[in-house]
């Protein structure tokens, strides 16, 4: 197996020299991938000649997010930012018991899909128990439950050029569409979920009904709600402010990792 994951190693380390000109120092430097600004993880998520098959193998190395027990949720999600968006498109849908709802998917993929809730839910399931962090300094330990993002992007075939997934929500912040975005590692990562349950609940429209994104290792407003379209792009520069997020666009890191 360790011989295995060297040759792997040695693949990936080739295709993303090969890709970039810049050289690698040493293998061991994939240890610290899960770093953020590391230059490896930088080079890897950029390097475009990188297959997807690859991408997935470094998600299924990189570190899991911290799971919990359920007996250590001490209360409810906490609201925070936006709570009941008033986009007329949104008021309809909720009304509705969001039975039009549609998560479309697009950009740079083989197919432009688009998925109603039932056919999110009768995906293959998965939830987890983690802490959100929020920057303005508080914490809640939640179950969230939903379908992971990964097979809902294969399903729609991502082409070679894609290196970011961006997020798009239904909610405006002052005017500005809330927005966010992640590189392809963290989109692929097992842990990162189409959350449609909260606490064993339907997720609520204050948590971001119908679907929120659920990247746990990243902070807080890493974590989108009301999302309605994913789009799979070269660059996020054309999108808002250009920094890849609302809050990124607002000064906030765009990695946002813990
Ligand atoms: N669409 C959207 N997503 C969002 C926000 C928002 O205002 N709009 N706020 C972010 C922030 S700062 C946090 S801390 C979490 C809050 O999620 P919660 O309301 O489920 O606790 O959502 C994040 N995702
Ligand atoms: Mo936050």
């Amino acid at each position: 197996m360790a011989k295995l994951i060297l040759s792997r190693r040695n693949f990936l380390r080739a295709s993303a020299v090969g890709a970039s000109g810049l050289a690698l120092s040493g293998c061991e430097q994939f240890d610290f991938l899960g770093q953020r600004d590391n230059p490896v993880r930088e080079m890897l998520a950029r390097a475009n000649t990188l297959t997807y098959h690859a991408q997935r193998l470094i998600a299924a190395d990189q570190a899991l997010a911290r799971t919990y027990a359920e007996t250590e949720i001490r209360q409810g999600q906490r609201p925070n930012g936006s709570t009941d968006p008033d986009s007329a498109d949104y008021i309809a849908l909720r009304d509705s018991g969001f039975a039009g709802y549609r998560l479309k998917v697009t950009g740079l993929v083989e197919r432009e899909l688009s998925f109603s809730l039932d056919e999110l839910r009768n995906m293959p399931a998965q939830s987890q128990v983690t802490r959100h962090d929020c920057v303005e300094g508080w914490s809640c330990i939640a179950k969230w439950t939903g379908t992971r993002l990964g097979p809902v992007l294969d399903a729609a075939g991502v082409k070679p050029g894609a290196r970011f997934l961006v997020y798009h929500c239904y909610d405006k912040m002052g005017g500005e569409t809330y927005y966010e975005s992640s590189d392809l590692i963290d989109a692929y990562h097992p842990q990162t979920l189409l959350a449609y349950g909260l606490n064993n609940a339907m997720l609520p429209v204050k948590n971001g009904a119908p679907i929120r994104v659920r990247i746990e290792r990243a902070l807080g407003y890493k974590q989108p709600k009301y999302v309605h379209t994913l789009e799979l792009v070269e660059s996020f520069a054309r999108f808002g402010r250009g920094q890849g997020g609302y809050w990124p666009d607002h000064g906030y890191d765009w990695y946002g990792g813990i």
